[in-house]
């Protein structure tokens, strides 16, 4: 019986990859050179730091110190900040507020488990902060997807068993962690990215909500 839903919130509850991509751009340009949206598919449930390492690349710059590393990725999250600060609840995005009822009126416990440091402060923009009964986000692990960490501590507060657990995900590392956690997975975006999921539906509001209750005893062919 499932008994814990765990929803990722970038890609998942809010469209914030538009404001980490226009960030990461502008990051990109003041180093000299172009940064696309195609690349930034590639930061999508990516920690910081793991971000920035894949943009140098793109730009094929090498040989910075770990202090100007550290330097640019938070300037980059300054302008980031920025960008969220415009958040209301108008951003939520569709089939979110509808699962998050379907689940309490079925007394199923809900988190959040995030890779993003900035999750608090995007959960307030969508005045969503007390809609979880947990959240686990970038401050308090220390391994980033596909590590299963974050979905792990969500379980283990909410005192229910990983196997109990369903994850919803946009991204692939995403999706990774919950398999290596022993959980069951919903994939929100692109069969061909999330094709390892148990489910995969292009967005939240095409969900059939009452196939996640029962997702414990279908077996992915
Ligand atoms: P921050 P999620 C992830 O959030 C984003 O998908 C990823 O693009 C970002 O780099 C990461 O959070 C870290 O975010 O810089 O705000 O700490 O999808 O796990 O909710
Ligand atoms: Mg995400």
């Amino acid at each position: 019986m499932i008994k814990a839903c765990i929803f990722d919130l970038d890609g998942v509850i809010v469209d914030t990859a538009r404001f980490h991509y226009i960030a990461w751009k502008r990051l990109a340009n003041m180093l000299g050179f172009e940064f696309t949206e195609h690349d930034n598919e590639r930061l999508k449930g990516v920690s910081r730091m793991d971000s920035l390492e894949i943009l140098l690349s793109v730009g094929n710059i090498t040989n910075l110190t770990h202090e100007k590393k550290l330097e640019y990725a938070d300037m980059k999250n300054k302008w980031y900040v920025e960008y969220i600060s415009t958040l209301t609840p108008a951003d939520i995005l569709p089939g979110a507020i509808e699962i998050l009822e379907f689940l309490k009126s079925h007394n199923i416990k809900t988190a959040i488990g995030s890779a993003s440091k900035n999750a608090m402060s995007i959960l307030q923009g969508l005045k969503l902060e007390h809609a979880f009964d947990t959240i686990v986000d970038g401050t308090r692990i220390a391994k980033a997807k596909p590590d299963p960490q974050v979905f792990l501590t969500g379980a283990y507060d909410l005192k229910v068993s990983p196997g109990q657990c369903v994850v919803f995900e946009d991204a692939e590392a995403g999706i990774e962690a919950a398999i290596r956690g022993g959980m069951k997975c919903i994939g929100i975006g692109s069969p061909v990215q999330l094709g390892k999921a148990d489910i995969v539906v292009p967005s939240l509001d095409k969900l059939n909500f009452d196939i996640v209750l029962s997702l414990d005893s279908i077996t992915k062919q």
